[in-house]
């Protein structure tokens, strides 16, 4: 398979995430795709390419204008302010308050970030950007008859929503992928998230489409982040009623618990006949993820890239989340490698 690389991720090199009431260096570090690239050699993958430029156009389609307008100038915007540390909001428009747009940095960062452990830092808008072309140049290679392809790209996207940032996440690169595919000419495209973490920004950014489905499983909201979306409940509207799925686990899920759920999830896909299926693929289900609390070992990871595999629709693979550091490579790669040999011939 062939993965899609560039190191301009290493301009998202944020000193601080707030954690546990904390400023500590953040679990989303740049660390975490040398560990991929290494494995990729250890297996000899495929080739590593380098991304081409698509410019603002595919991002337009997916993301607010104003929202991408102050993610350009927030670092710039914050350190006018004269602040010491990392763009941190620290007030939100919550229930009841005026949901307007304010005109001064800190009421920007709380109007347009749904948590607050993710630092603004310098690059950090460049390191986002980069991030969306692998993964636009890895979707390209779909469209050119590739069967499987891998965006190998921090930071990670599948909490950004179309005006709202959070969870390490700024520019949701599968949406802006899937969006792309659909611009490209492709009728259905479904959208597998197997991140820990409930992928609220994909979910909302096609929660009233029926051309793109989204299916997720993920740690039950009620326990844990993104706290607000997620629930089994939350299927669609309008058109798009049907075509959003989520499968919520209770804490301690295992493989047998976490694949009947992804087992159901790939049968609607399958019944969905896309024309492409995009993977937010995060590896934080591992039982040593230092922030999750499901219990996959390394091995599950290739019994469920085989699960995808047998579908056989032309899959592209977006690097999500994953915090166990040393353990990303191996897991993320267990799933690429059985994905390819499953695949039907
Ligand atoms: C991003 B991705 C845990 C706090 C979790 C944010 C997690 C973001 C995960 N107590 N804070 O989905 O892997
Ligand atoms: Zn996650």
């Amino acid at each position: 398979m062939i993965t899609v690389y560039s190191d301009s991720h290493l301009q998202r090199q944020a000193k601080t995430e707030l954690y546990g009431g904390q400023l500590i260096p953040p679990h989303e570090c740049p660390e975490r795709v040398g560990f991929v690239l290494d494995q990729i050699r250890t297996v000899a993958l495929g080739e590593v390419v380098a991304p081409v430029s698509f410019g603002m156009e595919p991002i337009r389609r997916v993301h607010d204008a104003q929202y991408l307008e102050f993610l350009e100038n927030a670092w710039k915007d914050w350190s006018a302010a004269g602040y010491k540390g990392e763009a941190i909001p620290t007030c939100w428009p919550a229930r009841r308050m005026v949901q307007k747009r304010p005109l001064q940095i800190d009421g920007k960062l709380g109007y347009y970030a749904a948590s607050s452990e993710s630092s603004i830092s310098e690059g950090t808008w460049l390191a986002a950007l980069g991030a969306v072309d692998v993964a636009l140049t890895a979707a390209q290679y779909l469209t050119q008859g590739h069967r499987g392809a891998f965006a190998l790209c921090r930071p990670p996207g599948h909490h950004a929503a179309s005006d709202l940032y959070c969870g390490y996440c700024f520019l949701n690169n599968a949406a802006i992928a899937a969006q792309w595919l659909r611009d490209f000419g492709a009728e259905r495209v479904a959208v597998l998230d197997v991140d820990f973490h409930h992928g609220n920004g994909t979910q909302d950014i096609f929660y009233d489409r029926s051309d793109v489905m989204f299916v997720s499983v993920h740690g039950d909201p009620a326990q844990a982040f993104p706290h607000f979306m997620g629930y089994a409940d939350e299927t669609g509207q309008g058109a798009g009623e049907g075509y959003t799925v989520n499968y919520p686990l209770p804490h301690g899920a295992d493989f047998g618990v976490w694949s009947e759920a992804l087992a159901d999830g790939l049968t609607k896909i399958a019944a969905f006949k896309p024309d492409y299926l995009v993977v937010s693929l995060g590896v934080d289900t591992f039982e040593r993820d230092p922030i999750s609390f499901f219990k996959l070992a390394s091995k599950d990871f290739s019994a469920y890239g085989e699960m995808i595999g047998r579908l056989g629709i032309p899959t592209l693979f977006v690097l999500e989340g994953g915090y166990a550091v040393a353990e990303i490579g191996v897991n993320a790669v267990n799933v690429l490698t059985a994905y390819e040999a499953a695949l039907p011939r």
